[in-house]
């Protein structure tokens, strides 16, 4: 048995940061590296392939006619704005996600992969970067959501009563009942018109009342901007001003069941001559 202690070895001190080059030397010398380029191409790929699909929603949207209200032009330019925004972040992400995963991400075996000296991770000039870029972000998306819900809440249902906002237009009722599988609609103000597809004059304020006949519906024109749950026992309210003559799509966006995907009708858009004919062809007892 040996008595003899060997004394502890000698605690490794951390380097002094004191002669390390300057945060802004080490941020461009990161660039430098092999790994770092390819993240930045990778970047660079993303954020091109993210403007192509959002390229591709625009003309989808347009394609089918859209945007038929003012409501659905504000959304449109929301979602290009933000979109071009976030995506040279939101691509350095990702690249730096796939690059963990696939470049990275190849060193196998027990040995712990060969480590340079993690300049970024303590480089405050990139800390700072980051967080001041997100947080910038951030702070657009939130301005720029309130400004436009602000805009929608004020043209929709403001703080002044409706029938007092100047230029009011009387807005056209709707009552619009979901159920497994179709969409109804009935114009209380005119009769009884009941209709399996809307029929709505350009122009005009339409506002909604929404319901279910059994489950859980989502009363989606996807044109006109407006997308709004329809409930079994209850009464939900959204409104539009559609702005452009046409047909446009009706789909219910809440899963119901086994047609789910089939619950879909038209939104015509017509003059207000050619809407007060449809409405005497359906037999409704009053014109507007
Ligand atoms: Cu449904």
């Amino acid at each position: 048995m040996s008595t003899t202690q060997n004394p502890p070895p000698p605690v490794e001190e951390p380097e002094e940061p004191t002669n390390r080059p300057p945060a802004l030397h080490r941020a461009t010398k990161w660039l430098e590296r092999p790994y770092a380029r390819r993240i930045i191409l990778i970047s660079g790929v993303y954020v091109i392939a993210i403007l192509a699909v959002l390229w591709f929603a625009i003309w989808v949207l347009n394609s089918s006619g859209g945007p038929a209200s003012g409501i659905m032009a504000e959304i449109a330019t929301t979602m290009i704005w933000l979109t071009i925004v976030a995506s040279p972040l939101m691509g350095f992400t990702v690249a730096t996600l796939v690059y963990s995963l696939f470049g990275w991400g190849r060193v196998g075996g027990d040995e712990p992969p060969m480590q340079e000296n993690p300049d970024i991770r303590t480089n405050a000039t990139a800390v700072i970067a980051w967080i001041t870029a997100t947080s910038l972000l951030a702070g657009f998306l939130v301005v720029w959501g309130l400004v436009e819900l602000a805009g929608i809440t004020a043209g929709a249902y403001g703080t002044v009563p409706a029938n007092k906002q100047q230029g009011f237009v009387a807005p056209i009722n709707v009552n619009v009942t979901g159920q497994q599988w179709v969409w109804t609609f009935e114009y209380p103000d005119l009769g009884k018109i009941q209709s399996d597809v809307l029929v709505l004059p350009i122009d005009r304020p339409t506002y909604f009342n929404v319901t279910s006949n059994d489950v859980v519906h989502n009363f989606w024109a996807v044109e006109l901007g407006i997308k709004i749950d329809a409930n079994p026992g209850a009464i939900t309210n959204t409104g539009v001003t559609p702005n452009k003559l046409g047909t446009f799509n009706i789909r219910c966006a809440e899963l119901c069941g086994l047609h789910h995907a089939y619950m879909e009708t038209k939104v015509q858009v017509v003059t207000q001559d050619e809407f007060d004919s449809w409405v005497r062809e359906m037999g409704g007892g009053k014109t507007l």
